[in-house]
C-alpha cells in the first residue's frame, strides 16, 4: 500500500477549504516539524541529562520539567518561523506569545493554543505523555491581536489535533471533516497515515478516572463509578479500569477501543483540573469528529463561552452512550 505521508495529506485535503490559500496546510506542517524534534528528545530523555527537574516553576506551580521547557520553547520557534501564526497561548506562559511582530507574513491569521507537553509528571516514569493544540482563524489580521480572538468558543475551532509520544509516535488531527491518524516512521523521519478517517465506539467497556479521588467526587460521578462495577452481561459491566494519569494516552486509548474519560469537579479542584484552551476544546474537537461526545456531566465543552486563558473545567469524553451515560446520573 502506498505511503501517505502527512505533508501529502494535508495538501490532498487542501481541497476541504474552498477559500484556504495554504497557510493552514502550512501550520499544520510547522507543528509536525517540531513535534519530531520533540519526539527525538522525549524518546532519549532517559539517556541525556535533560531529565530531572529545571527548578523554574510554571504558571500552573508545577514545578517544570526541564522537557516541557523544550517543548514549548519548539513549538513557539516552529510557529515563529513558519509565519502563519500570530499568537500563541501556551500552557507554559501566563500571558499569551504575540507573534504578530515578528512572523515573517505581518497578516498571519491563526492563533493556536497548545499544552506542549501534558502529562510531563510521567515523564520519569517513561510513561506515555503527549502535546495537544487548537487552531482558531483571527477575526481581524490588520490590527493588534484583541482578547475576543483568543478566548473564543471551542465551536469556532479550524483544527485541533494532538501527537503521543508512547511505544510509537502518533499525530492525530481534525480539520472538521473527520479525524485521521499519522504514526512517525522514525527510519524515513515522517509521519504516515495510519489510522484514517478514525471513529470511536457509541459505547466500550472501559472507563478512566483518578478513584484516588472517589470521597471528593460529585455524587453524580459517584453513582457512575459504582454503575461500572455493576454486574450486567448485557452492557459489557463490570467495565475495566484503565487510568494512565496522561489526559492524551488516555483519551487515545479511548478513541482506539472505546470508552470514557472522567476528570469532574472535586473538592479541591471546584472547576476540574483540565484546561478548556488547550486540553478540554482540542480534545472535545477531535472525539465528536470521530462520533464520540464531550461535555462537563451538564455542558457540552465545545458551547463553553472561555473566560480566562488558563480556565480549567470538568470533563466526560469518549464514547457517545457512555457519556450520555454518566449525564444521566447528574439530572
Ligand atoms: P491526576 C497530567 O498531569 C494531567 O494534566 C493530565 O494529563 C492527566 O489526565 C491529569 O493531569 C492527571 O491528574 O490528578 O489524576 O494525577
Amino acid at each position: 500500500m502506498a505511503i501517505t505521508t502527512l505533508g501529502q495529506f494535508i495538501i490532498e485535503k487542501q481541497a476541504d477549504f474552498p477559500y484556504a490559500k495554504g497557510e493552514l496546510s502550512r501550520l499544520l506542517r510547522d507543528i509536525g516539524i517540531a513535534a519530531k524534534l520533540v519526539n527525538r528528545v522525549v524518546n532519549k530523555a532517559g539517556l541525556a541529562d535533560i531529565l530531572g527537574q529545571q527548578g523554574d516553576i510554571n504558571i500552573q506551580g508545577e514545578v517544570q520539567q526541564k522537557l516541557d521547557v523544550y517543548a514549548d520553547t519548539q513549538f513557539i520557534n516552529a510557529l515563529k518561523m513558519g509565519g502563519e501564526c500570530c499568537y500563541v497561548a501556551s500552557e507554559e506562559h501566563e500571558e499569551g506569545v504575540d507573534l504578530s511582530a515578528n512572523t515573517v507574513s505581518k497578516k498571519a491569521k491563526y492563533i493556536v493554543c497548545i499544552d506542549p507537553l501534558d502529562g510531563s509528571s510521567n515523564i520519569d516514569s517513561n510513561v506515555s505523555v503527549g502535546t495537544i493544540f487548537s487552531i482558531y482563524r483571527r477575526f481581524h489580521a490588520d490590527r493588534p491581536i484583541q482578547e475576543e480572538e483568543i478566548l473564543q468558543v471551542g465551536r469556532k475551532q479550524v483544527a485541533a489535533g494532538y501527537i503521543i509520544y508512547g511505544s510509537s509516535t502518533m499525530l492525530v488531527y481534525t480539520t472538521g471533516c473527520g479525524v485521521n491518524g499519522f504514526t512517525l516512521d522514525p527510519s524515513i523521519g515522517e509521519f504516515c497515515l495510519s489510522h484514517p478517517d478514525m471513529k470511536i465506539a457509541s459505547r466500550g467497556a472501559l472507563y478512566s478516572i483518578n478513584e484516588g479521588y472517589y470521597s471528593k467526587f460529585p455524587q453524580a460521578v459517584k453513582k457512575y463509578i459504582k454503575y461500572c462495577q455493576e454486574i450486567d452481561p448485557a452492557t459489557s459491566r463490570p467495565y475495566t479500569s484503565r487510568y494512565i494519569g496522561s489526559m492524551v494516552a488516555d483519551i487515545h486509548r479511548n478513541l482506539i477501543k472505546g470508552g470514557v474519560f472522567i476528570y469532574p469537579q472535586t473538592s479541591n479542584h471546584p472547576a476540574g483540573k483540565l484546561r478548556l484552551m488547550y486540553e478540554c476544546n482540542p480534545m472535545a474537537f477531535i472525539v465528536e469528529q470521530a462520533g464520540g461526545k464531550a461535555s462537563t456531566g451538564t455542558t457540552t465543552i465545545l458551547d463553553i463561552q472561555p473566560q480566562t486563558l488558563h480556565q480549567r473545567v470538568p470533563i466526560v469524553i469518549g464514547s457517545k452512550e457512555m457519556v450520555e451515560q454518566v449525564e444521566s446520573f447528574y439530572l
